[in-house]
């Protein structure tokens, strides 16, 4: 935690601008609210010093979060990184962003265009929003000590966590699963060979079957970010979380040579695909800062140093030549076709069946 504070502390400290470029009244000040462990802090650094307007950066780590941040209105935020689905497609339909002034946004056409259209059926004619980074959810292991304890199991799959037999074994080497229903459930269902979005009772009880019975071998169900940070020091051999923040803890771990080998997978049976997206609220204070940050995020150079530093593909091909070779090559970073094939991705639910889920959630979480 007190890491954590420091952290953030140092990052906040590094984004003050050191000459800032005056600028107008209304574009002075920018409130951003992103993913942990989500940007290059040198992008924020450099488009202080660029444009003169200063960064306020928050952040969050589950869609829980910034979902309960947004419903209460007047977040004061001018750019969020909702999932596109199901967040940001909520967002859209309820009217609660602004729609994005492409005359503000040269950079717009940096984006690929079929990802872009991938995208539209959360955002008919991607009037709401710009692709940040996208990704899977998967697991991060401790391969040398599951296979240890597990000689026979297969590495790449979701069974690792969720059969009941392996979670046993792996239990004392520590198992985490990240603390959201709405990132977590539909791999359960999909990995049951049931509907990821399925809203049907039947399904629902399956699912709920399958997590009370690893419920007694799971030592921690935690925030995302919490998670990156114990994997990196070998807290846990299983965890399920976001590939990329899998990768930047095998990063930390690899600098701190303590023998912790950590691995991602992309679990065999199929992986949830996200994409997050750049929005700004109808309601944000800055929405012409809004516009010029976005526009300056879609700068090949500039997503390529935060692929770099959070090893998460981002949408813009000119971006992937500048993307240090070892993370361009990695295909837990940019997943290979066969890999895309292996995914799937989910829907908003109605709000009824949201509700639905998150009581099961808190069943699995209180484990009855
Ligand atoms: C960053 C996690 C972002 C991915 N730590 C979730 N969409």
């Amino acid at each position: 935690m007190l890491r954590r504070l420091l952290a953030v502390a140092l990052c906040a400290a590094a984004l003050l601008p050191a000459e800032p470029v005056p600028a107008r009244a209304e574009e002075a000040v920018l409130n951003v609210y992103n993913w942990s462990d989500y940007i290059d802090p040198a992008a924020v650094e450099r488009f202080q010093k660029e444009t003169g307007v200063q960064v306020r950066y928050d952040v969050f780590d589950s869609l829980e979060t910034l979902e309960g941040k947004l419903s209460a209105g007047h977040s004061g935020y001018d750019v969020i990184v909702p999932t596109s689905e199901p967040t940001f497609s909520r967002l859209v339909r309820a009217g609660a962003l602004k729609p994005l002034d492409r005359a503000k946004l040269p950079n717009w056409s940096n984006q690929d265009a079929t990802l872009l259209r991938q995208v539209e059926s959360s955002d008919p004619g991607n009037r709401h929003g710009a692709i940040y980074l996208y990704g899977t959810v998967g697991l991060g292991i401790r391969a040398d000590k599951v296979r240890e304890l597990l000689p026979n199991a297969p590495l790449d799959s979701l069974d690792l966590l969720l059969k009941p037999e392996y979670a046993k074994r792996l239990a004392a080497c520590g198992i985490a699963v990240m603390d959201s229903a709405t990132d977590v459930l539909p791999s359960v269902l999909h990995w049951l060979g049931r509907d990821a979005d399925s809203t049907d009772g039947a399904d629902l009880q399956a699912a709920e079957k399958a997590l009370l019975a690893i419920r007694p071998h799971v030592r921690a169900i935690i925030a995302s970010g919490n998670i990156l940070d114990a994997l990196a020091t070998g807290e846990y051999c299983v965890a399920m979380t976001y590939s990329g923040d899998v990768i930047q803890a095998k990063a930390r771990a690899d600098e701190a040579k303590q023998g912790i080998q950590l691995r991602y997978v992309q679990p065999k049976e199929g992986a949830q695909l996200w994409f997050d997206m750049l929005a700004i609220p109808a309601d944000a204070p800055h929405p012409e800062a809004a516009h010029r940050f976005i526009n300056f995020l879609l700068q090949p150079e500039v997503m390529a140093g935060i692929t770099n530093a959070v090893h998460y593909p981002n949408a813009i091909p000119a971006a992937t030549p500048l993307v240090e070779e070892a993370v361009r090559e990695d295909p837990n970073v940019y997943p290979t076709p066969e890999m895309l094939a292996r995914t799937f991705t989910v829907r908003a639910l109605s709000p009824q069946a949201e509700r639905a889920r998150s009581r099961l959630w808190n069943r699995f979480k209180a484990g009855r």
